[in-house]
């Protein structure tokens, strides 16, 4: 294959006076439409995992995949998250802990009636999910994403952020297709209430703990619900218009 050209877009005047050149390489159709199917069909390998082994995975695979989450666009550039790693056995007890205290109220598991409605557990009847999650003890790492409110690219905790959840998303999905291509798995974890994990991990009250990242290998007995496997075709997620 020949080395690709580069297009070179010089600063225009919409552009702020210290702007760089954006390039990128010059893909033929061909190559183009491969390389995005290629991607599209490795990503749609992953699954949500939510058996894992103990076996250790490099922390460098963790810190890549936070690099790149940590290069999502986001509003203003102020990049309004946190990624607190956690790797120790008492910190992954004390989240699993407390997790679970709130899974089973939601659940109806710990004597009251459950917090989540019929129809809600009705749905997830179809995953087989409960509340407990001893994968939050079994996995290497967990990495639990906060939202900053305020805080702006200098993190002073005054200035305001923008388009945080939208930002935050972004930064996740780019955050699990890294630990995917470096073939980990990972469950997105979510215990609601979850106000516990700004404690737990040290973090100011102007944060809002968003999400749990489990992340390992799965189990050699690791399975996927049959529900999990079913996706909406192009013709019913997209229209062109
Ligand atoms: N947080 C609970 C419930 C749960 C909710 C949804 I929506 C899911 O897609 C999966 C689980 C739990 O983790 O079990």
């Amino acid at each position: 294959m020949s080395i690709p050209a580069t297009i070179k877009v010089k600063p225009g005047p919409m552009n702020s006076p210290d702007a760089l050149p954006y390039t990128l390489p010059l893909l033929s159709d061909a190559e183009a439409i491969t390389r995005a199917q290629n991607f599209s069909e490795h990503l749609k390998q992953r699954r949500t995992c939510r058996d894992f082994s103990a076996d250790p995975v490099p922390r460098e695979v963790i810190e890549a995949a936070i690099m790149a989450a940590g290069s999502a666009p986001s509003g203003a550039n102020h990049q309004p998250w946190h990624f607190a790693v956690i790797e120790t056995p008492e910190t992954k007890r004390a989240i699993r802990e407390a997790a679970e205290a709130e899974e089973r109220r939601f659940y109806g598991t710990a004597g009251d009636a459950p917090k989540a409605g019929a129809e809600w557990l009705a749905a997830l009847a179809d995953l087989g999910t409960h509340a407990d999650k001893p994968f939050l003890e079994t996995a290497p790492y967990l990495i639990v994403v906060f939202a900053q409110r305020k805080g702006g690219i200098d993190e002073d905790g005054e200035t305001q952020n923008y388009y945080v959840n939208e930002s935050v998303g972004i930064a996740c999905g780019m955050l699990l297709a890294t630990l995917h291509v470096a073939g980990l798995a990972t469950l997105t974890h979510t215990p609601s209430p979850m106000g516990f994990l700004r404690k737990v991990c040290g973090r100011p009250e102007w944060e809002k703990p968003v999400m749990i990242i489990v992340v390992g290998r799965p189990s050699l007995q690791a399975t996927v619900p049959a529900h999990a496997m079913r996706k909406k075709p192009l013709t019913q997620i997209a229209s062109w218009l």
